[in-house]
């Protein structure tokens, strides 16, 4: 027990350092043993705590998922470190437990990513901590205690490992692959209108959105390889099909406008973003391959995703490969992801590799976890800013009905009582986006309700009961209560 204790910082010290060395070689990405163990733990979690996390945490679950996937790997390494140490106490060698160590480390990550190099580097930094810990504590020979000296060396040795890896992993990391401006002139003409068409209200996010949100099962994106990445088409087909990036990207291709929203948002919250996408028809890509009468599709992802959904949504799909002018962005599903107009965003795959076609419906990732987010998405109009001047206070936000459009949105400033029409943003080219309203107002001086609805494009009032995120989609009136 006692030399268990004495061992500890060291061992403590070569899972930081493991970790460290992994990172230098991998970034962010599937190859780093604490992003690999990270998606595992996502995995793992049973579903209903994941669903909590979505719900509750938001992009914070996230965090955790990745602060988990550090803790794992680096209590890896210290236990690996600490049998070690075991073993050649036992045999009463010094020379074993840093080969040892580092051995297994290396092992331990290769099983674990599959990349050598990274593990490589993670078994290299093991074993030298045990090296390096025991040389540093003698040097240190002033300081008062032993114990001590093990912790100061152990300490310097971790950070010395973090302070080097940091830089070069950094590096490594894959970012968006962007080339801005953008040069295609129909891109920039479609951006400027949108631009021109955004309302100005202070705190508003214009109608192309300046943060996408992201969601995924992943703590580190898949990092595909345009020129060796491919489609195929399978399952109750004529003829199976496979398409690489260069035979999509060279279909007839459009600019359109499409709004993305999460099922496992809250009501006011987040997770709806608008983008202009470049994307090729899905509906020739299923001529080509003969899909018939079938039910349903199942569509697969590189990070293990899959969702499934009627044929029908499916052909009216499209496979999406630029954002706004660039290169879609790894975390957007680079180098192909699809997108199914009207949806919830969760059938919008990123890091799409399959398109199999059922003869039977079956359950996607989500809805094996109790969610139902295959279908069209609720209607809503969401109220993210209040801006006053003087007396005057005007509130805005974005409404958004899928396919079936909206034609007004109403707004409220007495707790429903009485209704009057919000301004709209002029409308976008395209069948499934989102449209801005403002609407300004005298304070009535004292504490009050302010209540926002939709109009869809026939005229249906979007539907005032409320409902939580969970398994649906949140559903019900935005309500925002404001001081005079
Ligand atoms: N491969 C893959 N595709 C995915 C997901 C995922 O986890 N993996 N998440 C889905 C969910 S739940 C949503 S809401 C949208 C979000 O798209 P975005 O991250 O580009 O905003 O992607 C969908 N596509
Ligand atoms: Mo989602």
């Amino acid at each position: 027990m006692e030399r268990l204790r004495s061992w500890l910082p060291e061992a403590l010290a070569a899972g930081v350092a493991g970790v460290a060395g992994s990172y230098a070689l991998a970034g962010f990405t599937q190859a780093f043993v604490a992003g690999s163990l990270a998606s595992t733990v996502a995995r793992v979690t049973p579903g209903i705590v994941v669903t909590a996390a979505i719900t509750t945490l938001g992009d914070a679950g996230k965090l955790l998922t990745v602060a988990g996937g550090f803790a794992v790997a680096v209590a890896l390494f210290a236990t690996i470190a600490l049998a070690a140490r075991a073993a050649g106490d036992a045999v009463e060698s010094t020379a074993l437990p840093p080969m040892l160590a580092g051995t297994a480390a290396f092992g331990a990550s290769t099983l674990l990513t599959g990349a050598l190099a990274p593990a490589l580097a993670a078994g290299a930094a093991v074993g030298a901590t045990l090296v390096v810990v025991p040389l540093a504590a003698r040097v240190g020979g002033d300081a008062p205690d032993p114990g001590r000296r093990r912790v100061l060396g152990a300490v310097g040795t971790a950070l010395a490992a973090a302070g080097v890896a940091y830089p070069l992993g950094r590096r490594r990391t894959p970012g968006a692959v962007a080339d801005d401006p953008p040069s295609d002139p129909e891109v920039r003409s479609l951006l400027a209108e949108a631009s021109a068409k955004s309302l100005d209200v202070d705190g508003l996010e214009p109608l192309v959105s300046d943060e996408f949100y992201e969601v995924d099962i992943n703590a580190a994106d898949p990092t595909l390889d345009a020129d060796e990445w491919t489609l195929s088409v399978t399952g109750a087909v004529d003829e199976d099909l496979e398409l690489d990036y260069d035979e999509v990207t060279a279909m007839e291709s459009r600019e359109v406008f499409t709004t993305l929203r999460c099922v496992g948002e809250s009501l006011n919250g987040r997770k709806m973003d608008t983008a202009l996408w470049t994307a090729v028809p899905l509906r020739d890509v299923l001529e080509r391959a003969g899909v018939g009468e079938n039910c349903c599709v199942m569509l697969r992802a590189a990070d293990g995703y899959y969702e499934e959904f009627p044929v029908a949504a499916l052909r009216e799909g499209m496979l999406a490969y630029r954002m706004n002018g660039d290169p879609l962005p790894r975390g957007h599903g680079y180098p192909v992801r699809a997108l199914i107009p009207g949806h919830w965003g969760e059938i919008n795959v990123k890091w799409l590799t399959e398109i199999e076609i059922l003869a039977e419906p079956a359950d996607g990732y989500w809805e094996k976890r109790g969610w139902h987010g295959t279908g069209p998405v609720n209607t809503v109009a969401k109220l993210h800013a209040t801006a006053r001047d003087g007396d005057r206070i005007e509130v805005a936000g974005h409404a958004y009905a899928g396919t079936r459009g909206i034609s007004a949105v109403e707004v409220s400033t007495d707790g429903g009582d009485t209704w009057q029409e919000a301004t709209l943003s002029e409308e976008l080219p395209g069948k499934d986006v989102w449209r801005q309203w403002a609407y300004a107002y005298d304070s009535p001086g004292e504490r009050h309700e302010v209540v926002v609805r939709a109009i869809e494009a026939d005229g249906t009032v979007q539907p005032k009961e409320r409902a939580d995120a969970y398994p649906s989609g949140p559903t019900g009136w935005v309500s925002k209560e404001l001081r005079g």
